[in-house]
């Protein structure tokens, strides 16, 4: 390279980082805190319980937690917590996972008869040296520390599970026989927070795909996949398929486009099309992120059509449709 155009190149890459730095300033004056961002319509019960500690100045990890905890705790939502559906020999198994404003996380993974996945998570987080306990560890764990442990399995969900099984008993084929049902079960929660002092936290809760191999973990409880947070970046969070959104790390990568630069919406939109270039059956399943910058701005996209998120900001808390790649909702 000349000695010029190397010149022209540090001015170019000088002026670059002072727009950047003043769009940096801008949004630093404009930012109104707290805000809340969870994936689903049953996010918007949980950013109400989240908002209650935000808005009287309290901390985004105790608002992530107490908010997801109303989904694991609500039977109607067949994908989190206490009536999520079954694995396919009908255990509800779930995956949890929690990052705070410092970088600490905790998780828990095939975690069997425990209400609330997302405290063990925290507990492991703040109580032991280690990130993840799984399976009967994690239960050993949880009982050890005052956890009860309960039937999670609904009759709602028993009973979707005996239909699903006889259907599967009546087919032929085999191909659709091993598909597994995840179309109408895309209720994981992604909760991601900021608090008024700036800082940000993240949880996921799931019991993860219906009718999954016994002992499947998917990308809820895997840190930089199904969540991520950089208190100097901002957090993101994903629901849909695990599997899609492990290949690609999609948290952490969406972090990581917005610390190059890129706004929240931005960088899911760029994480989706990640998937959408390397995994060619993505006509079959769903993912969508969300993600929450330090300066409060937030956003979102999917893969189809259907994808929603609730939004607390302002003291409005609403469902917004997420923008989508492919319009063949599924
Ligand atoms: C999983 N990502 O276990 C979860 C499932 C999910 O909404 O998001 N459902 O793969």
């Amino acid at each position: 390279m000349k000695r010029r155009d190397f010149m022209n190149l540090g001015i170019l890459g000088t002026i670059g980082l002072s727009i950047s730095c003043n769009r940096n300033r801008e949004l630093s004056k404009k930012r109104e805190l707290p805000v809340v961002i969870s994936t689903w319509k049953h996010g918007i019960p949980a950013n109400e319980k989240a908002w209650e500690i935000l808005s009287i100045g309290g901390r985004a990890l105790d608002a992530v937690e107490e908010g997801v905890k109303i989904s694991e705790a609500d039977p109607k939502v067949s994908s989190v917590g206490y009536g999520g559906l079954p694995d396919r020999e009908g255990n509800v198994t779930l995956d949890a996972c929690i990052m705070d404003e410092y970088g600490n996380c905790g998780s828990v993974a095939f975690l069997k008869g425990i209400k609330h996945p997302i405290s063990v998570a925290r507990l492991i987080m703040e109580k032991t040296p280690h990130i993840m306990l799984v399976g009967d560890g994690a239960l050993k764990f949880a009982l050890e520390n005052g956890f009860k442990q309960e039937d999670l399995l609904t009759e709602e969900a028993r009973n979707e599970w005996i239909k699903w099984k006889t259907e599967q008993m009546n087919k032929v084929n085999e191909d659709i026989k091993d598909k597994l049902k995840e179309e109408s079960n895309h209720d994981t929660i992604a909760m991601l927070a900021i608090d008024l002092q700036g800082n940000i936290s993240g949880a996921c809760t799931t019991s993860g795909l219906a009718w999954k191999y016994y002992g499947r973990v998917g990308d809820s409880p895997i840190i930089g996949a199904g969540l991520y947070c950089d208190n100097d970046v901002g957090a993101a969070g994903a629901t849909g398929r695990g599997e899609a959104v492990i290949k690609i790390a999609g948290s952490f990568l969406i972090v990581e486009l917005m610390r190059g630069g890129m706004s929240p919406f931005e960088a899911c939109r760029e994480a989706v099309k990640r998937i959408i270039q390397k995994q060619k059956d993505y006509m079959d399943f769903q993912v969508g992120f969300i993600a929450l910058n330090k300066y409060g701005e937030t956003g979102a996209y999917s893969i189809h059509k259907g994808f929603e998120y609730a939004l607390y900001s302002r003291n409005v808390n609403k469902l917004i449709e997420a923008e989508f790649e492919v319009k063949k909702q599924i």
